[in-house]
């Protein structure tokens, strides 16, 4: 398998930690959606990143698909979201808050990086963050520890790890000091394994 993309982005990066874990042998293509958008786009018509492009030539596009994948690849025991029940609804329901700080932090990158600065839209910058940072909040109040859901690593200790690290290596001052002691120290755990420090963006 061959995953398209850079771990700076959040998004891919959550694939890549996962397909670490799961044991997964794959590649890792370092194309940019600015630098290499026409090779980007030859692969998903969207021009986003990641893609997963398996061993039959089979394309596979964003990443909750791809990790949809991964997950059957994987089985009902191993897989990083439970299968079935409310299990598996409590996991989707935190993944879908660390992806849309995820979204939200990466709107703030791109009016910040892309828009001069006497043309940024300050109150759009200030609703994404602070979207942002209540999807944060949520996580770190329901993080029961050691992982967000007890005592099992999740698809949501992950995406949630991506989201923050995201935030922290792109817009330092976006998160309070203090802010999200719990989830501070989950993304600590975390690091320790290898899955997730050699990915850090
Ligand atoms: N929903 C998508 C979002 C992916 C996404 O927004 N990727 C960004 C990089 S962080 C991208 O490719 N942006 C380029 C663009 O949208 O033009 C996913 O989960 O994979």
């Amino acid at each position: 398998m061959i995953l398209i993309g850079r771990n700076t982005s959040p998004f891919v990066r959550r694939v890549a930690i996962s397909l670490r874990l799961l044991g997964l042998p794959y590649e890792q293509r370092l194309l940019s959606t600015v630098a290499d958008r026409a090779a980007v786009q030859a692969i998903n018509p969207l021009g986003r990143i990641p893609a997963l492009l398996l061993d039959d030539g089979e394309v596979l596009i964003d990443s909750t698909p791809i990790l949809d994948y991964l997950d059957e690849l994987a089985g009902p025991d191993r897989a990083l979201v439970p299968p079935r029940g409310p299990a598996r609804r409590r996991v989707l329901k935190l993944v879908a808050l660390a992806l849309g700080a995820m979204e939200k932090s990466l709107s703030c990158y791109v009016e910040r990086t892309l828009r001069p600065a006497d043309k940024q839209h300050q109150e759009l910058l200030h609703r994404c963050a602070d979207q942002a940072r209540a999807g944060l909040a949520a996580l770190e109040q329901a993080c029961a520890g050691p992982w967000l859901t007890g005592e099992t690593l999740t698809q949501a200790d992950i995406s949630a790890v991506a989201a923050l690290d995201f935030i922290d290596a792109f817009w330092p001052d976006m998160l309070p000091e203090g802010f999200a002691p719990r989830l501070r120290a989950l993304r600590q755990r975390a690091a320790t394994l290898p899955a997730f420090a050699d990915t850090r963006p």
